[in-house]
């Protein structure tokens, strides 16, 4: 019998445990004191497990060098009987997905009990292509219900799920199923999305193009116009799901067993295949999208992220499906047809808890306040958001003009790394100051270093790390464990370190100042300065490139590149449009060099390092303060930069 137990009263119904901040400092102190009872119980409470676990975490940040972290070891589940079955069976009437399509007013509602059957379907299909245990597949697919169903799908089946964003090129994509070595891929004729196509079986057919590892591509219709088809390997959606029956027994699977693989970018040219496991994801997303939102039973709760992302994964899918929510699904833009969309849907739906990006919000602000007042806004009690720092000035728009005022801002700071909310305040409990991230979730325990890796006591500015394992953290990167090792604790001995910059003040608050790797946070896309360079360096015109980011009042970052032309080459207007055509063709349609300096050369120092720190300053229109510049190789290069630069 724990001291601190938390009474059960507060958890009936799906009430969140966490109102008052007493509430608060009393999870958040067992969380620290007692983190294997208070996360057993959480688990316990929120979880469906067919094998009860006994066992909290095992290891710590020194011995994930040589094994990776477990939490729940000896417990057996499979996440879809706890995000769909026991649902299906208390609430079966339920919408579990509410879908609005790029159209507005295009509407699909899907209750517990059609989700169930459209889980247990679609798996009985994925299983009859042959689709096993422990295998992958790559979900290259638009924001369509399907989507999370198949998702949902493979988890039901043991399989590894891995979702790509829809945006990304051939290439991004090939890159991503061979380094999963996916067995199958799950795509659309086309996706919708602001009025435009996007041709997603083209793009999927172009990267499976003499790949040889992927036996079927299963392809949901969403538009129905023609697309290429190869008999042997591509099969429809609707024929072999629409015939398969509506029940399947959920796959045990270990605890620890990879739920998912989501690929993202960091300070190298190759995207990190990052590694969730099923019961301490599940159980963290739940709590956390729990708690952080106040969720409510009769809430109708929407996220704008695309399941691309780790947003998604979290929080439009695993952690609301999990408590049972009503989440909310767009296929479209906050633009289209016009910058009231948002509100449009908040009104029509009743959204009581919305979540969203900052750079969402900026863009919408540009628009002013008709478009907002237009629609009906009482029904929103949470307003969330999520990807990047939010400036107070935005932040105050959110509140005062979204929101009337009314509502609370919870801006939560997390990683795909963390898997869920990681610092955020609580809806109720938690007091806001716009641009803060504010306080930790219980169980995270971050401290802030300096650079010799020193701990900071009280206030101050450094290096996020965080101290202790938590449940939702990832456990590994796919296929390379020794990277994941050395990127994210190796750094700061014995901690996890996040690449973000951090500032705390008096009163305990984290103030997040944004990344102080080689990470690009552009609209909330996280993308590498060396995914860009790499692209670059690709054009037979461009001998050297370094691409640093540089603030943008709309995007939070806007990406900035300086190019070295090959010798007789001239970089011109037209050549640096084409080394954007390559980016995209690279990357992907959101990944685009806003501005360009061709310059001779980049500077470095003696041993060959590219100086970033001079090449961020004179991007930021800050060359004046380069400070001492005596270390570099060919110190006239900077001043060649420093000459080159113009504003705008
Ligand atoms: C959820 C997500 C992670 C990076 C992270 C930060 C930045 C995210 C906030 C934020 C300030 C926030 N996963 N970031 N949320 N910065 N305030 N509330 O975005 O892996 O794609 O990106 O995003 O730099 O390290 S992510």
């Amino acid at each position: 019998m724990s001291m601190y137990a938390v009474p059960d009263r507060v958890w009936a119904g799906s009430q969140s445990p966490i109102i008052t901040p007493d509430d608060f400092r009393r999870e958040w102190f067992r969380a620290f004191y007692d983190p294997d009872g208070f996360w057993l119980d959480v688990t316990r409470r929120l979880i469906h497990w067919q094998k009860a676990p006994t066992e909290g975490a095992y290891g710590d940040f020194h011995s994930v060098k040589h094994s990776p972290i477990t939490w729940f070891a000896d417990g057996r589940l499979n996440v879809t009987e706890s995000c769909v079955d026991r649902h299906a069976e208390a609430q079966p009437d339920k919408v579990a997905i509410l879908w609005e399509g790029d159209e507005p007013g295009d509407v699909r509602r899907l209750t517990y009990r059609e989700l169930h059957r459209e889980v247990c379907k679609t798996a009985n299909a994925l299983a009859a292509l042959g689709l096993k245990k422990g295998e992958r597949v790559i979900l290259y697919m638009g924001m369509v219900p399907e989507a999370a169903i198949a998702m949902l799908a493979c988890a039901r089946l043991g399989a590894i799920h891995s979702v790509v964003f829809g945006g990304f090129s051939a290439e991004a994509l090939r890159d991503r199923v061979r380094d999963c070595e996916a067995e199958m891929v799950i795509t659309q004729d086309e996706g919708l999305r602001g009025g435009r196509v996007i041709p997603l079986k083209q793009v999927c057919d172009e990267a499976l193009e003499g790949e040889h590892g992927v036996r079927k591509v299963l392809v949901y219709q969403r538009t129905g116009n023609p697309v290429g088809w190869k008999p042997d390997r591509d099969v429809w959606w609707h024929e072999a799901v629409g015939g398969a029956s509506d029940e399947r027994p959920a796959t045990p699977v270990e605890a620890e067993h990879p739920l998912f693989i989501l690929y993202t970018s960091g300070s190298t040219g190759r995207p990190k295949g990052v590694v969730h496991t099923s019961g301490g994801y599940l159980t963290y997303a739940a709590y956390t999208h729990r708690v952080v939102f106040d969720l409510r039973d009769d809430d109708v709760y929407a996220c704008m992220a695309d399941v691309g992302w780790i947003t998604g994964h979290s929080y439009i899918v695993y952690g609301p499906l999990a408590n049972g929510a009503t989440t909310f699904m767009f296929e479209s833009t906050p633009v289209y047809p016009d910058a009231g969309r948002y509100w449009d849907m908040v009104a029509r739906h009743k959204i009581t808890v919305f979540y969203t990006a900052p750079t969402a919000i900026r863009a919408l602000a540009a628009h002013g306040e008709g478009p907002v007042k237009a629609h009906d806004r009482r029904s929103l009690r949470v307003l969330g958001t999520v990807g990047e720092p939010i400036n107070p000035e935005a932040w105050e728009w959110y509140y005062n003009v979204v929101g009337e005022g009314r509502c609370n801002i919870v801006d939560t700071w997390w990683q795909t790394e963390t898997g869920g909310i990681s610092i955020s305040p609580i809806a109720p409990a938690t007091a806001t100051k716009p641009g803060a991230a504010t306080l930790p979730m219980p169980g995270i325990v971050p401290q802030i270093v300096d650079e010799q890796g020193r701990v900071l006591r009280g206030p101050g500015q450094g290096y996020l790390c965080i101290a202790y394992p938590w449940p939702g953290q990832a456990r590994t990167v796919w296929g390379d464990h020794a990277r994941f090792f050395t990127t994210y604790f190796s750094t700061y001995d014995g901690k996890y370190f996040t690449g973000d910059g951090c500032h705390r003040d008096e009163d305990g608050y984290h103030w997040i100042t944004g990344r102080v790797d080689d990470v690009l946070n552009v609209s909330g896309h996280r993308m590498g300065t060396a995914e860009f360079e790499a692209a670059l360096v690709f054009a037979e015109a461009v001998a050297e490139a370094a691409v640093v980011g540089y603030p943008h009042p709309v995007k939070g970052q806007g990406v900035y590149a300086y190019v070295v032309a090959q010798p007789g080459e001239v970089l011109d207007t037209a050549a640096l449009d084409a080394l954007n055509a390559i980016v995209r063709q690279r990357i992907g349609a959101h990944a685009r060099v806003d501005r360009f300096q061709v310059v001779p050369g980049l500077p470095k120092t003696r041993s060959g390092k590219v100086m970033r720190r001079i090449l961020r300053k004179v991007a930021e229109g800050r060359g004046d303060e380069l400070g001492d510049t005596s270390t570099l190789a060919d110190p006239e290069v900077v001043e060649a930069i420093r000459a080159g630069y113009s504003p705008g």
